[in-house]
């Protein structure tokens, strides 16, 4: 296929978009062979079959690299019963919270569970998405954590996209364990580790380190078994407070560290000396009405690529608009909208360990997105508009 007459923003380096203008862009299979001006089209690729692009925009395709899109039930009831005044406590006496949704995710089956998680996937593929990143979490025994990958894996078989899963067992503690964390880790969460990997389910691993989950100890045992089994990690860090999860992270060189709201400029030299990603989830901070945005400057500072995701999750981020994150990215956490689109593109494939995608250049993967606009900015700058004309994934339409 070649596409051309097109706008190109290859985003082949950090610091600007790259943009050709009346580009051209040759791809064969699932790869891209060459990109440059129209005018300077090798021979060979002139005689493929050319697609008029009509002056569009192309960048890379969209990359959500922290979602939790397979879960039962909602939190609709939950949100309702707090704008009407209801208490933390009454919430919980309702079945609310995070237990809820565990309660629900157990109950479902797997064909369940991946229609309901379909509904959230159509709608960012919608939106340019080639490539999501899915957690369990909501399973919280041996059985259900492999449950909920089994249904990551599916989706990549039910839709046009690529699927990297987390292991997220050590996200939160199921009600049976009576808040025995230690006792959670090491009888449940570990051996659901191990079931998973060999069933092949997972990518890599990942917990919630926070005062109300995890502490940086429990999760370093976690990680030890991660490094056991030959799999990278990645943490929810510094989500409301700082206990040390980016520093934890760093030291495990983990994929990346997500939210970080409370991370500091030595969270940030750390993560820069480790290869980490900052991965900043502005739909959780806005759900959560947080007052405190995450030290983009220092990540700048210190060069610590950013990543930007929609946190899809029943609870704190229910939110599948992943053009919604760039907006707010901009918007909330002042990221410039150049940063914003890396951070959804080549920085989220970094994040998830794919860095054969996420810039348009040769031999990197042809998913690419057609828009509908002249200028990359755009992108970022609208709220509930969504100028997607063609998403190409893997070099087919
Ligand atoms: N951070 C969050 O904000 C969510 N999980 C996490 O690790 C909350 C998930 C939920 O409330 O269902
Ligand atoms: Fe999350």
């Amino acid at each position: 296929m070649l596409l051309t007459n097109a706008r190109i923003a290859t985003l082949d380096d950090n610091d600007s978009y790259g943009l050709i203008e009346d580009g051209a862009i040759a791809i064969m299979g699932a790869r891209i062979e060459w990109v440059g001006a129209r005018t300077e089209l090798p021979a060979p690729y002139q005689a493929l079959e050319a697609r008029d692009l009509e002056g569009r925009l192309v960048t890379p395709a969209l990359i959500d690299c922290h979602t939790h899109v397979v879960f039962g039930g909602n939190r609709a009831t939950e949100f309702e019963l707090r704008l009407n005044g209801a208490s933390y406590e009454e919430v919980a006496k309702a079945g609310g919270g995070i237990v809820s949704t565990v309660a629900a995710t157990r109950a479902a089956s797997e064909d369940a569970l991946l229609s309901d998680a379909l509904t959230r996937v159509d709608a960012m593929i919608a939106e340019g998405v080639t490539m999501i990143e899915v957690k369990s979490g909501y399973g919280l025994d041996v059985n259900s954590e492999s449950k909920m990958l089994r249904v990551a894996r599916a989706i990549a078989r039910a839709r046009p996209i690529d699927v990297r899963t987390s292991f997220l067992g050590a996200h939160a503690t199921p009600p049976e364990c009576r808040g025995n964390r230690d006792a959670y880790i090491d009888d449940v969460c570990i051996p659901a580790l191990q079931a998973a990997h060999a069933e092949g389910l997972v990518d890599a691993v990942d917990g919630f380190c926070e005062g109300i989950a995890f502490d940086a100890s429990q999760m370093a045992r976690v990680f030890d078994v991660a490094a056991e089994l030959g799999l990278p990690v990645k943490l929810h860090a510094e989500q409301l407070s700082n206990i040390g999860g980016a520093q934890l992270a760093a030291q495990h060189r983990a994929l990346s560290a997500d939210h970080l709201e409370y991370a500091n400029e030595s969270d940030a030299e750390a993560m820069a000396a480790s290869g980490t990603v900052a991965v900043l989830l502005p739909g959780a901070f806005y759900t959560l009405r947080e007052t405190q945005a995450p030290p983009v400057q220092a990540f700048r500072d210190h060069h610590v690529p950013m990543a930007l995701a929609t946190d899809c999750n029943p609870g704190s981020s229910p939110m599948a608009s992943p053009l919604l994150a760039l907006n707010m990215g901009s918007t909330l956490f002042r990221m410039t909208p150049l940063e914003a689109l890396l951070g959804m593109t080549a920085h989220a494939a970094k994040a998830l360990g794919a860095e054969d995608r996420g810039r348009i250049v040769p031999g990197m993967r042809a998913d690419l997105c057609v828009w509908d606009i002249t200028h990359p900015a755009e992108l970022a700058y609208r709220v509930g508009f969504n100028p997607l004309h063609t998403r190409i994934f893997a070099g087919r339409q």
